[in-house]
């Protein structure tokens, strides 16, 4: 039986037993919500990861806060009932917007950038047939305050407490050249000052095996310039889950981008600002990361410590497919 024929039969199935039951969950109003500047939030559809519920039509207003800012989303996972369900994502904050994309089936890896300050997000699904949703990670990217986010290369940085700043790729979202190298100071207010970093957006897809960042990197060093001491790198793969805060020692940071992998398609943002030594967050993530490959069917043992955060994913191609096993037979 084809898959039209599955969903006819369906169909037949929900009029009959189903009959006038409508299971809404979702606002006809869209729920507001506000995009961050300094941190990542995620939005998933009603029963992700299982399954959304039939007959729905929810929406989300996405305000990334005020005018000039964008509305950043990435890590977009679709998974929908094919030509019957459907995300569709609008460049404004009302129904009549330009689309940006329609989504139906399943798409993985996906990032979006509204030209304005806000972002729409719907999903109507039919009466039959559903399948896991959505999810994604959002956040304001704001390119001119407090500073320019695109500093020339060289440039000084000057930044004060209260604030939190960010560092783009030129051209964000466009993708940097082959063969960039960019440097910048940054100094916070004075003594007695550190600055924490970590990252909003990261599109680094040399490689699946480079974890340890041997091609296109940015990386924070503990002082003035590279030849201080590294205090760790990014070059997290799209989506990567892994979003690790490194801090300063002592009021000034230096901070260099990278590329000279092959790959064509890469951006970043970096957030960071200005905070006491004493108002380092006791659970701050670890300044290394360690990768563990296990073997499926043995067990491996994992120890993490107080104030530790580890991240777990299937394979170093997550969210990418993992590879097909092929069994071996002599
Ligand atoms: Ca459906």
């Amino acid at each position: 039986m084809g898959r039209g024929n599955m969903k006819i039969l369906y169909m037949l199935t929900a009029l009959v037993s189903l009959w006038g039951k409508v299971n809404c969950q979702c606002n006809s109003v869209p729920l507001s919500l506000t995009a961050s500047v300094s941190n990542n939030a995620v939005l998933q559809s009603p029963g992700y990861p299982v399954t959304y519920p039939d007959n729905q039509a929810c929406s989300w207003l996405i305000d990334a806060g005020r005018s000039g800012r964008h509305v950043i989303i990435s890590g977009l996972h679709i998974q929908l009932e094919l030509d019957y369900d459907y995300v569709t994502i609008f460049d404004g904050n009302t129904l009549s917007d330009t689309i940006l994309e329609r989504f139906t089936g399943v798409h993985s890896g996906r990032w979006l950038k509204s030209s304005g300050q806000y972002l729409l997000i719907s999903l109507v699904t039919d009466y039959s047939v559903a399948a896991p949703g959505f999810t994604m990670s959002y956040f304001a990217y704001d390119p001119l305050s407090p500073h320019d986010a695109n500093p020339a290369c060289g440039d000084e940085v000057y930044i004060t407490v209260g604030e939190t700043y960010q560092l783009a790729s030129s051209d964000f979202p466009d993708s940097l050249i082959q063969g960039v190298r960019c440097d910048w100071t940054i100094r916070a207010s004075g003594p007695g000052r550190i600055i924490g970093f970590k990252t909003l957006f990261s599109r680094f897809q040399d490689s699946f095996d480079d974890f340890d960042c041997h091609t296109d990197r940015i990386s924070i060093f503990d002082g003035t310039s590279d030849t201080d001491t590294l205090l760790g790198f990014y070059c997290d793969k799209l989506d990567s889950p892994i979003t690790r805060t490194f801090y300063t020692t002592g009021h000034l940071a230096h901070v260099t981008i990278q590329t000279i992998g092959n790959n064509l398609d890469r951006a970043f943002v970096l957030s960071y600002y200005e905070l006491t030594s004493a108002s380092i967050p006791t659970t701050a993530p670890p300044t290394t990361v360690e990768q563990v490959t296990s073997i499926c069917e043995s067990t491996t043992t994992l120890t993490i410590a107080n104030g530790e955060e580890h991240f777990i994913t299937s394979t170093t191609n997550w969210p990418l497919y993992y590879e097909k096993f092929e069994p071996f037979i002599i």
